[in-house]
């Protein structure tokens, strides 16, 4: 590489995460679509910018272009992206053809888009048009910063997130199963503006039983999620917070349990109840996650006990691991963290990759992916 193409390499970049950090701007709001910012540079300097705001709504390179006033600008400027543009009459019409009417020059973007209706025909479109094209900017924070909208298109099912609190020997709870609360208040507020972000959150009966959550975005600001429920046996009241109003609530339950009398108790109070097959006695989570994707869900964020949090690692169904770790001792009397891996030999441990560390007061939050 000679200096030339390093400086602009390094202008790329340097525009591309201005795209990256307004795209942010739309989580929580533009699910099931992605997050995608854009920007429009002419001689070096931004002129121009936007961002997807809204599901449904224009989308980023649309309102990049129009907050360009001057057209003779646009067609001596360089628009940046974080998502190929679309080639499709969606919600709305095909950004590529928008981009070859302005007569703007030249395109640089991070990521091909995975939807089946786009998938590389954006930038062919483009590119036959005369306009040139530069990729793979960035690449891997944009795949990251959409990792849910990548998933879901690719394979066909939810991107699923454990979010887990253990004190600093991998205890969620005492012996008597009590759990209440091992990380402080500010790790607490992280976590409301993670379900904020997530489509789904997802917890089973135990954790149901033992701490009766609302799970619901109260200590900070955004929408809240779907909340589901897995309850084989259907053996939670119906009064449990969860189920009361605020948001709303999805309990699964085995197919025998969904056509009992008990079930019509939690219709009644508007509670959404689908039922899935069973494996090895308890329900088939990958049917569940099946039938989320089915219904939109994106992502989902598993807040629930080591049991459940286990099964959806054995069954290779976790992506990401949020853990918070807080600076206490509970004892080998505790309860795990996770329970039944099924690991027998220290060189076949289940595997993560470490991503990030941060701080919350006192506790240390790691994320993590599943390898
Ligand atoms: C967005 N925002 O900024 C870009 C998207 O139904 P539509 O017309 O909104 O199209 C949605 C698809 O368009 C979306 O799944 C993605 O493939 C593509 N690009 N979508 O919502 C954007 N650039
Ligand atoms: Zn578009």
């Amino acid at each position: 590489m000679n200096a030339f193409t390093v400086t602009e390499t390094w202008g790329h970049e340097r525009f591309m995460s201005r795209c990256l950090e307004l795209a942010v701007k739309g989580a929580g709001f533009v699910s099931p679509n992605p997050m995608v910012g854009s920007v429009i540079v002419c001689d070096g300097r931004i002129v121009g910018e936007g961002f997807h705001q809204r599901f449904g709504g224009p989308h980023a390179e649309v309102n990049a272009i129009a907050s360009v006033t001057d057209q003779d600008v646009l067609r001596r400027s360089t628009l940046y992206v974080n998502l190929e543009p679309c080639s499709h009459y969606g919600k709305t019409p095909p950004c590529s053809d928008l981009i070859v009417e302005r007569g703007i020059p030249r395109v640089v973007v991070a990521c091909r888009d995975p939807h089946e209706k786009v998938a590389g025909k954006g930038i062919d479109r483009l590119r036959a048009a005369g306009v040139e094209v530069v990729e793979g900017i960035l690449e891997q924070d944009a795949l990251r910063l959409n990792e849910a909208f990548m998933k879901s298109h690719r394979r066909r099912l939810p991107f699923v997130a454990l979010k887990l609190a253990q004190t600093l020997d991998g205890k969620i709870a005492t012996a008597n199963g009590l759990s209440k609360w091992i990380t402080g208040e500010a790790s607490r507020r992280e976590v409301h503006l993670m379900r904020s972000r997530y489509d789904a959150v997802l917890t089973g009966s135990g954790t149901v039983l033992a701490d009766d959550p609302l799970l619901t975005v109260r200590h900070a600001e955004g929408r809240n999620p779907l909340r589901v429920v897995l309850d084989r046996e259907l053996r939670l009241p119906p009064d449990a917070a969860v189920f009361g109003p605020g948001a709303k609530t999805l309990l699964v339950t085995s197919n025998s349990a969904g056509g009992s009398l008990r079930a019509s108790a939690f219709r009644d109070k508007g509670v959404e109840i689908t039922t899935a097959g069973e494996i090895n006695g308890s329900l088939d989570l990958s049917l569940v996650l099946r039938h989320l994707h089915e219904r939109g869900v994106l992502s989902v964020l598993v807040e629930a006990g080591g049991r459940l949090s286990s099964s959806f690692v054995r069954e290779g169904l976790a992506d990401k691991l949020y853990m918070f770790v807080a600076p206490k001792l509970f004892g080998g009397d505790g309860l795990s963290s996770f329970a039944e891996l099924g690991v027998v030999s220290p060189g076949k441990p289940v595997m993560l990759s470490f991503r990030e560390t941060r701080c919350f007061d006192g506790d240390i939050m790691i994320e993590a992916y599943f390898t």
